[in-house]
């Protein structure tokens, strides 16, 4: 898969639109604070009264309260809706003590703020997320230097996805890949130790870059004001080096990191490569991992031909192809029986890392290949898993397939070879699942 994944490396200096700006402090409410920034959390200079049954729709009211308690309050009207009083207090109000005070009073029954609800999910805040349309399409221009844009809607529905999970950190994804630069400023806070298979040591790091651009797709560090965002904003990285600096790994080595993540309580195993022949070794480490619980996720290739192998193997991994901004499956991504769903492969943004540049732990850009496509349904598995702790992988496998958008209907409806149950959604995956 490292022939077409073709790697833009773009600095910093390059990128002059910067993101857009945001008005209201970063947050992000699934009942779990992301940043304690102080914000206003109910309607200023203003408190809510429910008056006593009798005394409810009194027009004397406002001039009782005014009286009684003059030098905080501003003025008092009735609400035409509900029939509670509003009242408006001064800049300098002893809020606190005005409510102790009102709550006292024989008039009234209640006494509340008017508390500020907002809609569920704000857009994280990592520097390059308007790149991302793979996250959040809408319509925008994601690849500047190249003028492309696509179409709004043409996503996986993080936004939504988001209000369900966010992960949980004692979630990890294994990266068997080329090892991961567990040093990247979005990486360095999502790593767990891992194991290199090639050099026989606990060092994986990264001599490649396709590791490290994965990982970032599935769990960079989100909401961090830096890089990118990745599928699972809290989910931890395992990097497994089974492939070499030029992208080559045998299929015993390739076994020997699926079985050691997999006895590792590693949940979700991202196989973000391919071989043309099928072998038990490959095969029984699948089943072996399959046996444990884990989640495989493995990419189909990317050369407009048959599934490769791990993809293919139907029992144990769920095979991934390739769509674009476009919702349209890449023309280069595999096809066949085997082929499940379809996430972003196209001009994917992520992190990247450069083994000619060893010290720039600051680089992002652009990728292809059905290698990007599956970790955004990695990180998909990873959500899943931290939110319904007590699915079974053949069931997290079967909702991830059935939840998908069949966004081809229009020339293939229902499942095809090309774009299996369509493209991945996490908006149905994680919400409410309707039952028809
Ligand atoms: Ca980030
Ligand atoms: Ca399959
Ligand atoms: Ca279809």
């Amino acid at each position: 898969m490292q022939k077409k994944s073709v790697f833009i490396i773009l600095s910093f200096l390059f990128i002059f639109s910067m993101p857009f700006s945001r008005s209201t402090p970063n947050r992000y409410h699934n009942g779990i604070p992301i940043q304690s920034l102080k914000r206003e959390c109910s309607i200023p200079n203003q408190i809510i009264l429910k008056v006593i049954q009798e005394y409810s729709g009194k027009k004397l009211i406002p001039r009782l309260l005014l009286h009684q308690y003059g030098f905080d309050i501003k003025a008092v009207r009735r609400h035409h809706i509900t029939d509670y009083f509003i009242v408006e207090t001064f800049n300098d109000c002893d809020t606190e003590n005005l409510i102790k005070n009102l709550k006292a009073d024989p008039l009234i029954s209640d006494v509340s703020l008017n508390y500020i609800a907002s809609i569920t999910v704000d857009r994280p805040n990592d520097t390059f997320f308007q790149f991302q349309y793979a996250l959040y399409n809408y319509g925008q221009v994601y690849y500047p230097t190249q003028n492309k844009m696509g179409n709004r809607g043409s996503d996986i529905k993080a936004l939504d996805g988001w209000d369900w999970s966010i992960g949980n950190e004692d979630v990890v994804i294994a990266i068997l890949d080329t090892g991961v630069a567990v040093d990247h400023e979005d990486l360095i806070n999502k790593m767990v130790p891992g194991y290199n298979f090639i050099d026989d040591s606990v060092d994986a790091y990264d001599d490649n870059g396709h590791g490290t651009f994965v990982a970032s797709i599935a769990a960079a560090d989100t909401n961090n004001s830096t890089g990118v965002a990745g599928v699972s904003w809290n989910c931890k990285i395992m990097p497994v080096k089974v492939f070499d600096s030029q992208g080559l790994g045998d299929y015993l080595t390739i076994a020997s990191g699926i079985r050691f993540a997999a006895d590792r309580e590693v949940k979700i195993l991202n196989l973000s490569f391919g071989g043309e022949s099928d072998s038990f070794i490959l095969r029984d480490a699948c089943r072996y991992a399959y046996d444990r619980g884990c989640v495989l996720v493995a990419a189909t290739g990317n050369d407009a031909s048959q599934v490769l192998y791990p993809a293919r193997y139907d029992s144990y991994c769920i095979a991934v192809g390739a769509s674009d901004a476009y919702d349209e499956i890449a023309d280069w991504s595999n096809y066949g029986q085997e082929v499940d769903v379809v996430a972003p492969g196209v001009d994917v943004f992520g992190a990247i890392f450069s083994p000619s540049e060893p010290g720039n732990l600051q680089l992002y850009g652009w990728g292809s290949g059905t290698s990007f496509a599956a970790p955004h349904v990695a990180g998909a598995a990873a959500l899943l898993i931290s939110y319904k702790s007590d699915l079974t992988n053949s069931q997290i496998m079967n909702l991830i397939k059935y939840t998908a958008d069949d966004v081809n209907d229009f020339v293939y409806p229902g499942v095809d070879v090309y774009m299996g149950y369509g493209r991945i959604n996490l908006n149905t995956l994680l919400g409410p699942f309707p039952l028809n």
